[in-house]
């Protein structure tokens, strides 16, 4: 039998802690992934705890409908298993706050009337990077992104994310009640204004005092989120099924911490996300920049290395004493390029960084943060790149995780096996290496392309000098060539 709200739940295992079937939907939201049921839906699980209140979930997913099946199947419960590290044993928890699941691509009128309802005061989001429809070079919305472009073309049945909330707006414009907080919960910097610019251009497309009023009436809360969440496998649910004696589709693995920063503008109310630990601040870019230089920017240099020379998860690379060495001193040179938080330590920080790449319990696979890399690169190693030029600080590790990146898009191992490069842009990346393996050319190139690096990088010399320098011996030696090129 799958798990379901009629479970009865095995001793040591803990259900919601609240009548799950007596708290309305308050919350829609975009891609109820695993990240996105281990932390946004977890901290909501514990708000409704301390606090009660409606504020379920209705998970949608854009793409796929594996998961709202499985949400959808089991009521959407599922088990939260945390993995604390060596020795302690993994604890389980069966969440309520998922009250139900779609699927957009069947079922854009139940989603459009989710949006629609008053009940519904929060629209947030987890969507990976690509879904925006963001131009990267002027920041405004994609018109030639896929989904912009349908649904620009038939506003009143999207499928897209800016498609959906902004026709969701409109309804409840013409329907005079009121809005809702828009609400992005992904790794982008400033991921309150970006998604504010890309809805406001989107409305503004197809009605101009649509986006008069979403400009006025509609929050958009910039957010900071943390929690490492390897994709869920096979072995996790079999475990789950073991020591639930129920099977569970949607089970999720995840390390203790959680983190969650948020602006706090909310224009229609919100759950009590304190009683899971998140901290209301009036500026979250501090957090996001630490963040996303010093987590995300290290991942994507243990990722690419990782493909490249042989360390399928996080933790193995974490086990390489070069590597390790290497990680360390990239997120201190990360570090360097921050504003200062006040009361926080970003070396104490980095350290606790290293103790959680390094859990044994969590299989985070290399492959999988390497995906999209350029939709993570410029915030990610980009960004601190110049401002470490900006502060007369050296480049050279932020050159290093672009060369490794550079080798990586190439699709080929030192030792000859083929990988996919998956990314909205693999076809320019490609294009990369059409001339061979020319270091140079290959730094001119991704020069070049637009939307990428800033213009204080791709026009400096000393920048693609030092690009060159690293992505050379990459190109020409085996495994170990590219780890002294990573570490030298
Ligand atoms: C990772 C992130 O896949 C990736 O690109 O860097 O998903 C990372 O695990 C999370 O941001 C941790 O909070």
């Amino acid at each position: 039998m799958p798990l379901s709200a009629d479970t009865v739940l095995p001793p040591g295992i803990k259900g919601p802690g609240y009548d799950p079937a007596r708290a309305g939907t308050g919350i829609v939201h975009f891609g109820p992934g695993a990240f996105h049921r281990a932390h946004q839906a977890a901290c909501t699980d514990a708000a409704l705890t301390r606090s009660s209140g409606d504020w379920r979930i209705l998970g949608v997913s854009l793409q796929s409908t594996a998961v709202a099946d499985a949400l959808s199947e089991q009521d959407g419960r599922y088990t939260l298993v945390t993995r604390p590290g060596p020795g302690s044993t993994p604890h389980l928890q069966v969440i309520g706050s998922i009250a139900g699941a779609l699927a957009a691509v069947r079922c854009t009128d139940g989603v459009l009337a989710a949006l629609q309802n008053p009940a519904t005061r929060i629209v947030s989001m987890t969507v990976t990077e690509k879904a925006y429809g963001l131009d990267r070079a002027t920041g405004r919305l994609d018109p030639g992104h896929p989904a912009v472009r349908d649904d620009l073309v038939r506003p009143d049945t999207p499928t897209g994310l800016a498609g959906l909330i902004t026709e969701g707006l409109r309804r409840r414009r013409a329907a005079n009640t009121g809005p809702f907080t828009v609400l992005c919960c992904d790794n982008l910097p400033d991921n309150g204004s970006m998604v504010r610019n890309v809805i406001l251009d989107f409305a503004r497309r197809t009605d101009a005092s649509l986006a008069d009023w979403i400009a006025e009436h509609v929050t958009f809360p910039a957010t900071m989120v943390d929690r490492i969440t390897p994709a869920p496998t096979a072995d996790l649910r079999a475990e789950v099924a073991d020591l639930l004696g129920s099977a569970d589709n949607a089970a999720v693995e995840t390390e203790p911490f959680t983190q969650w920063v948020i602006e706090d503008r909310f224009c229609a109310g919100r759950p009590d996300w304190e009683a899971g630990g998140a901290l209301f601040v009036s500026d979250v870019a501090p957090f996001e920049n630490m963040k996303l230089r010093m987590l995300n920017g290290a991942h994507s240099l243990i990722a690419y290395t990782g493909v490249l020379c042989g360390f399928p998860f996080v933790r193995d690379a974490i086990g390489n004493p070069q590597l390790r060495a290497v990680v360390r001193r990239h997120m201190q040179a990360a570090a360097a390029t921050l504003d200062p938080i006040g009361g926080f330590d970003f070396d104490g920080y980095a350290d606790d960084l290293m103790q959680r790449f390094a859990n044994p319990q969590i299989a985070h696979k290399t492959a999988q943060i390497a995906m999209d890399g350029s939709q993570k690169m410029p915030q990610r190693i980009f960004a601190p790149a110049l401002a470490a030029k900006t502060r007369g600080l050296d480049i050279t590790p932020f050159a290093t995780a672009t060369a490794v990146w550079l080798r990586y898009t190439a699709g080929l191992t030192p030792d000859g096996q083929r990988y996919e490069v998956q990314d909205p842009r693999s076809d320019e990346l490609r294009g990369l290496h059409a001339g061979g393996a020319d270091a140079r050319g290959i730094t001119a190139r991704l020069a070049a392309l637009p939307g990428l690096l800033p213009e204080g990088l791709s026009g400096d010399p000393g920048w693609n000098d030092a690009v060159a320098q690293k992505l050379a011996p990459m190109l020409q030696g085996d495994a170990a060539a590219i780890l002294d090129a990573v570490s030298g």
